[in-house]
């Protein structure tokens, strides 16, 4: 199945396939490239990979980074905090909260596919990242709804799921820079959306983990790690307790190596960069973002419609910036440097 052409064409027939016998149409613009992969690994991750970081750049005597002792100057010390995972927080209110991701190296994309099978995940190539900020949750109905009363925009469709603290769906990657943009000018701090390297780094660490969590599957010795479709079946994707979305923060025990939730499962999320199916191998290692031009936008993360395989950390796929779904919601980033206006 050669797919270098046209990247999304498993899943587009993947898909047709499913919405044919379930007599859904709820894919829209979305695309994954991920439904079809991992029949024979060759190649694994291993568990304990050594990370060889490339030479740090911060000054290691300062005890708070240079970045949140910006934020704490800009939103008051009592608002950024250690969390649990003794890295620090933000909390910008409405459930707004952000976590530090520490400057650093990390192994991006995956070789685990059959030998000479085509894989936008590959080659396993080493990135470098400043540090940054990450939302700890995907952006919800509550967040999102307060823009569109202020920005007089439509709400978007909710699908009769709920709104209030379930993520956002049915916002375009338009839609989500667009209130990106209307929350910077509303806190004075440049929030964006994260780039697929920032994505990726913030959910499986820096110990190569397939899942946020760890290497086992969502459902694991009687616990749910994600709101997905578990058993690839359409049937049983409400055994993980939600049918559809679910509330954001409602799996802690799948939280990521740096806390975040949902970074596996719940909805799918835009991410900053144009998609590019062999990008990885003219990828620049430090600071990464993505190709100059593109026709989607890069899509992470399988959601509440994903089976356990496309919840992977390496899984990319894009849509069209124009386009949404009922499978898809972002999360909010911040860049090290844009915090030091
Ligand atoms: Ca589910
Ligand atoms: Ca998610």
């Amino acid at each position: 199945m050669k797919t270098k052409e046209n990247p999304l064409t498993k899943w587009i027939l993947a898909a047709a396939a499913i919405t044919a016998i379930i007599g859904l149409v709820r894919i829209g613009i979305i695309l994954i490239d991920q439904i079809t992969k991992k029949s024979e690994p060759t190649q694994t991750i291993q568990k304990n990979e050594k990370i060889e970081e490339p030479k740090k750049v911060q000054d290691k005597s300062e005890e708070i980074p240079v970045d949140v002792r910006n934020i704490r100057a800009k939103i008051g010390e009592e608002k950024v905090k250690k969390n649990n995972e003794d890295l620090w927080e933000a909390d910008y209110g409405d459930g707004i909260i952000m976590v530090y991701i520490p400057e650093g190296g990390f192994k991006m994309g995956s070789n685990d596919y059959p030998h000479n099978y085509p894989s936008d995940e590959k080659p396993i190539h080493d990135v470098y990242l400043d540090g940054y900020w990450m939302g700890k949750y995907e952006v919800t109905f509550d967040q999102y709804d307060k823009y569109c009363k202020e920005a007089k925009k439509d709400k978007p469709d909710d699908e009769g799921w709920g709104r209030g603290k379930r993520p956002v769906i049915n916002v375009s990657w338009d839609d989500a820079v667009a209130y990106c943009k209307w929350l910077s000018d509303k806190k004075g701090l440049k929030f964006k959306l994260p780039t697929e390297a920032q994505w990726e780094k913030a959910a499986r660490g820096t110990a190569s983990l397939k899942y946020p969590w760890g290497n086992h599957e969502p459902n694991y010795r009687g616990k749910w790690y994600a709101n997905y479709a578990a058993h690839n079946s359409w049937e049983k994707r409400g055994e993980d307790g939600f049918e559809y979305t679910a509330p954001v923060g409602s799996y802690p025990q799948g939280a990521s190596p740096y806390g975040l939730l949902d970074m596996a499962g719940n909805v799918m999320e835009w991410c900053r960069d144009w998609y590019g199916y062999d990008y990885y191998s003219k990828s620049p290692e430090r600071n990464p973002t993505g190709p100059e031009s593109g026709t989607f936008r890069v899509v992470r993360d399988g959601g509440w419609y994903g089976y356990a395989v496309v919840l992977q950390c390496t899984g990319r796929t894009g849509g069209r910036p124009s386009g949404h779904g009922d499978l898809l919601g972002f999360r909010l980033c911040q860049d090290n440097q844009e915090t030091l206006e």
